[in-house]
């Protein structure tokens, strides 16, 4: 089997289904032989990028305040931009690397384009909007989140008081459909990724 290192970046919505198509997604390309890794809020933000609630120590709350990341614009931006990098040098490695964060700001998401083409090539960066209603993640609300963002207890909560940018020309666009399933969701990115020659 042959690949190519590429970044296969997921945005979307809280609840939208992301983490899931992007974790079946790399089931199936490791059961065909790939090289692959996932990132996503599960992992990177309790290391990488974890809140300043989680970093505590020698150094304390100034340690925390300096590198700890929440959901303000400027933090979100920040969050991009490490695992762009880290996403990049994966993807140079080789690696068929999945990323999936709600990643709401274009611009963002662009400069994490730019940064893995110009490491690598065009098309090592794959943009996948997976474009859920914001009504159905809200009456999904898996964790309660827009629950809570409803009644002001989560201040800048994309979709309800944080804006969320939709990619314009994504190079895979899920549009949901009832009855749509996540190994559904993922053999279609993967025959976007076969045509393209990455996998
Ligand atoms: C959006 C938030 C927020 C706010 C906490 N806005 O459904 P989840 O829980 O598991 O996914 C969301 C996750 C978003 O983290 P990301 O690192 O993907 O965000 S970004 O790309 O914008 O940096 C949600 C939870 O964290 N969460 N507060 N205010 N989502």
């Amino acid at each position: 089997l042959r690949q190519r290192g590429c970044v296969v970046w997921f945005t979307g919505l809280s609840g939208c289904g992301k983490s899931t198509i992007a974790n079946e997604l790399d089931r199936l390309l490791i059961s065909r032989g790939a090289a692959c890794t996932l990132l996503d809020g599960d992992n990177v933000r309790h290391g990488l990028c974890a809140p300043p609630a989680a970093l505590s120590g020698e150094h304390g709350d100034a340690f925390a305040e300096r590198f700890g990341l929440g959901f303000s614009p400027i933090d979100r931006e920040e969050n991009i931009r490490r695992i762009g990098a880290v996403a990049s040098l994966m993807a140079a490695a080789g690696l068929i690397t999945l990323a999936a964060f709600v990643s709401p700001y274009r611009r963002d998401r662009d400069r994490v384009r730019r940064i893995v083409e110009g490491d690598g090539q065009k098309g090592d960066f794959l943009e996948v909007f997976v474009d859920t209603p914001l009504e159905v993640c809200q009456q999904r609300d898996p964790k309660g989140l827009y629950k809570k963002a409803l009644a002001g207890e989560i201040p800048n909560f994309t979709g309800i008081s944080d804006p969320y940018e939709a990619p314009q020309q994504p190079e895979i666009h899920l549009q949901f459909r009832v009855g749509m399933t996540p190994s559904d969701a993922a053999e279609e990115i993967l025959q976007v990724m076969t045509a393209r020659g990455v996998f």
